[in-house]
């Protein structure tokens, strides 16, 4: 018998991909979880999909973009292991050929990690050997099976690598989920500023109507990063490095942090693809030092203009050092979130958040490494991707009741929701019912100018369908452009609108 059936040769393909993603999971679990061929693959698919792209995966699946990743690159591994299965009824070639390639896409993503040393490399080349290998032997074996016995050899050597392949893959799942960073955290336990942020006060949100609460719950808190795994490092092995152009160099452990006089702040976050109306926009009480003050610890150089700063995980980000440094500012080196420390997936054990500026030009999560340096010496990781290189949080406000298409009696209409004006201050909101004359809203009790403002208003409107729009205007006089623009390169402006029905 020298042609393989169908159903063995699709079978052998994929069996054979098991085993190389298996064997690959595996050793990563020894160095490193990104080192899996199959998160390195990923991770680099997140770094070169097109910003656009990127985009739209974030609107369409929200939080759960990577999982649509990881499935979607699950489902065409299979399938071309069962089309180069498929190919391999008579010469292994073709499926030998595809364990190649893959082993060999796993290695180049694997060695163009930047949070990968050279020794991850063994991990795609377990895959490559996995991969070839159990083809090879899969195929042979059941291109020999010409009578029953040699049928049950090839159906006990399939199922005892499915069950193989399972086992191993899963002990390297263990073992990269060994780290115990949630014990890590919870030994940090709650965080006592010395400084406490102002208490909030009564009347800061408009909560009972339909806006979010002042603060934030953190586990509402929302979540943007590229990372495919949050990385997991524990507060006991974390270390920050503060170098270039300084006068000496530091290098801190945790410690080092904790140990100080911590001070709290209450800070609005944003991030630069929220699009009007958008839901990427958060409050917490944020503790931490301030970067200011380790900043001068290390003495900054003249001609140094930016902080790059870099994750745990390769990513990095670029910061005006004026504006680490400017006092009102308070820029900080943040350890804590709500009094407790900072969720994993928010930066734990620490991260930056600098007031006013959009997450990826300040908000470093995971960080362990501070470079002063100057701009156009060191491009950062949405830099390179098109985005501005300076991006300061632009006056923008949003309609959160009614939402859009919600029906709503007849009668007082109450219309409500945020406005943010980072570092300068709300003055005022102004909304419109179909275009008609402006009406200011009420504004909620301001906390401070680096926090978003609640406001709300009331319109008598009749049965049939209405727009209502919204603007906001700063201390500065700056109101709000109602120009559209997308998010790229440095965020969206435009004005939010809600269409509800009034019955
Ligand atoms: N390591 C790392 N830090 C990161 C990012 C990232 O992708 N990786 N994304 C940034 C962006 S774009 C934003 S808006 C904020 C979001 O922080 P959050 O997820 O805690 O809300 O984190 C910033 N810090
Ligand atoms: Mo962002």
């Amino acid at each position: 018998m020298d042609t393989l059936g169908k159903r063995v040769a699709a079978l052998i393909g994929v069996l054979a991909v098991a085993a190389a993603l298996a064997a690959g999971h595996l050793v990563a679990g020894f160095v490193g979880p990104n080192a899996s061929p199959f998160l390195a693959v990923g991770n680099t698919a997140i770094d070169l999909t097109p910003t656009g792209l990127k985009d739209f995966a974030v609107r369409t699946f929200g939080t759960y973009d990577k999982l649509v990743l990881l499935g979607g690159m699950g489902l065409t591994i299979l399938g071309f292991a069962v089309v180069a299965g498929l190919l391999s009824r008579r010469s292994p070639l073709p499926g030998l050929a595809l364990a190649g390639v893959l082993g060999v896409l796993g290695i180049i993503a694997v060695l163009n990690r930047p949070d990968l040393g050279a020794v991850a490399v063994i991990a795609p080349i377990a895959s490559l050997l996995a991969g070839v290998f159990s083809f090879r032997y899969l195929h042979s074996t059941a291109l020999r099976r010409s009578d029953d016995e040699s049928r049950r050899t090839f159906l006990r050597l399939s199922g005892g690598l499915a069950v193989g392949a399972g086992v191993l893959g899963g002990f390297g799942q263990f073992l990269a989920g060994r780290v115990d960073v949630e014990g890590s955290r919870a030994a940090v336990g709650s965080l006592k500023p010395a400084t406490p942020a102002p208490a909030i006060p009564n009347g800061s949100d408009f909560a009972n109507i339909g806006t979010p609460t002042f603060i934030t719950p953190n586990k509402d808190f929302y979540r943007v990063d590229t990372a495919l795994t949050v990385p997991r490092l524990r507060a006991e092995d974390w270390h920050l490095r503060i170098h270039g152009l300084v006068n000496t160099e530091l290098n801190l452990d945790f410690g080092d942090i904790r140990d100080r006089p911590l001070v709290e702040r209450t800070i609005t976050m944003t991030c630069v693809s929220n699009e009007v109306g958008g839901p990427y926009i958060s409050t917490s009480n944020f503790t931490g030092i301030l970067l200011r003050d380790l900043l001068l610890e290390a003495g900054v150089q003249p001609d140094a203009d930016q902080l790059f700063s870099t994750s745990t995980d390769g990513w990095t980000a670029g910061t005006p050092l004026e504006d680490v440094m400017d006092p009102r500012r308070g820029a900080l080196l943040a350890i804590g979130m709500n009094g407790e420390p900072l969720p994993v997936e928010h930066g734990f054990p620490a991260r930056l958040v600098v007031p006013g500026l959009y997450g990826y030009v300040s908000a470093t999560k995971w960080v362990v490494d501070l470079e002063l340096t100057r701009f156009g010496q060191k491009s950062f990781y949405w830099e390179d991707r098109g985005w501005a290189a300076r991006a300061p949080i632009k006056t923008q406000s949003r309609i959160d009741v009614p939402r859009g298409f919600a029906t709503v009696p007849a009668g007082a209409v109450t219309v409500a929701g945020i406005a943010w004006a980072q570092q300068v201050g709300v003055d005022r909101v102004e909304v419109r019912i179909d275009g008609g004359p402006w009406q200011s809203a009420d504004l909620a009790v301001e906390v401070n100018n680096q926090t978003w403002r609640h406001w709300r208003t009331t319109f008598q409107l009749t049965p049939g369908s209405h727009r209502a729009e919204v603007r906001a205007v700063d201390r500065n006089g700056y109101a709000q452009t109602d120009v559209r623009v997308p998010p790229i390169p440095d965020g969206a402006t435009g004005w939010h609108s809600s269409l509800f029905t009034v019955e």
